[in-house]
């Protein structure tokens, strides 16, 4: 098999909380993509793990894959929605497969039908080509590998109410050029939110706050209906992670800033002492020179008549006056 998906049953399997997934039936896209994890990363997923990470314990209906884009992400792991023509899908399915990556495919929910009617989609995991005209899947419903012709495969994808498919490879989802990981970008765009934030040098939409971990970047993005207040989107630039409104990254970014000021201060502080050093050495300097032209008016005083260097004597008194007008405080 070109990409080693393991079977996995949407509907019985046993996921983290200890319990059989509450939304089996609809389950098929957290365990499809689980199945993917687990191939790709080589430890165990699950399905009802995915579902209640994404959507919450308890959390009953449809999924849609582009809300595990986060998801996969933080575990390193890359997953890019394409919409083509059916020919062009599968085409481009069986090279991602034959080069290792794992594709989500979309078909009917009665696919078995001919022809299938069901408005529902069904999401299955694309793992292996035995032939040229040949692609499986893992069929998470009742975990099975379905195989069919490619030309199958293509009148399914064109007759599911679902359109486009999903590639997901390893890879770190951070190498994009403007600081925002691929799956940060790939998350906000799967969310539909608009940035508002901008940098200061406004090449971006993104700043960065630092922790003891390292470096993150973070975004704000203008309400919508699955986030009423707006909703500001950590990154972790070392792990892939993507966070909203973490608090204590927040109070991390506001500590930051909060140092960033402290640190100015004791700048100012230190320039000022420095400025005051300089203030009483040409105090120092002056109360010198102070005493150098009063010892010169005196010899000037013993002598400086009778030489008749009057003019002298009364510029060097002048510089007295000024000098003295100059007092260390
Ligand atoms: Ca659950």
């Amino acid at each position: 098999m070109k990409v080693n998906i393991p079977r996995k049953d949407q509907r019985s399997e046993i996921g983290a909380d200890g319990r059989p997934p509450e939304d089996g039936n609809q389950d098929c896209v957290p365990t499809a993509l689980a199945a993917m994890a687990q191939a790709l990363l080589g430890r165990p997923f699950t399905g009802d793990g995915f579902h209640d990470s994404a959507y919450g314990q308890g959390y009953l209906g449809l999924q849609n894959p582009a809300r595990y884009v986060a998801l996969m992400a933080a575990n390193g792991l890359d997953m890019t929605y394409l919409d083509d023509a059916p020919a062009r899908l599968v085409a481009r399915a069986v090279a991602e497969i034959n080069a290792g990556h794992p594709v989500l495919l979309a078909i009917p929910s009665d696919w078995g039908a001919n022809p299938p009617r069901s408005q529902f989609a069904h999401m299955v995991a694309g793992c292996d080509t035995p032939d040229a005209n040949t692609l499986v899947a893992m069929n998470p419903w009742g975990g099975f590998y379905q195989s069919q012709p490619l030309s199958w495969w293509q009148d399914r994808l064109a007759r599911c109410s679902y359109q486009g498919i999903w590639i997901v490879k390893k890879g770190t989802p951070m190498t994009d050029t403007s600081g925002l990981g691929s799956g940060f970008a790939a998350f906000a765009q799967a969310h539909s939110l608009t940035c508002v934030s901008r940098d200061s040098a406004g090449r971006g939409e993104h700043t960065y706050a630092q922790d003891k971990g390292g470096a993150s970047t973070f975004a704000a993005f203008a309400p919508t209906a699955e986030f009423p207040t707006g909703v500001i989107l950590y990154y972790n630039q070392g792990t892939g992670e993507i966070t909203p409104n973490k608090a204590p990254w927040v109070a991390a970014a506001l500590w930051n800033r909060g140092e960033a000021l402290r640190q100015q201060a004791d700048q100012a502080e230190s320039d000022l002492t420095a400025a005051r050093q300089q203030i009483t050495q040409l105090q120092a300097q002056v109360t010198q020179l102070h005493t150098q032209v009063t010892e010169l008016q005196q010899q000037l005083g013993a002598t400086g008549g009778a030489d008749g260097n009057d003019a002298a004597d009364q510029a060097i008194k002048a510089l007295a006056t000024a000098l003295a007008a100059v007092k260390p405080s």
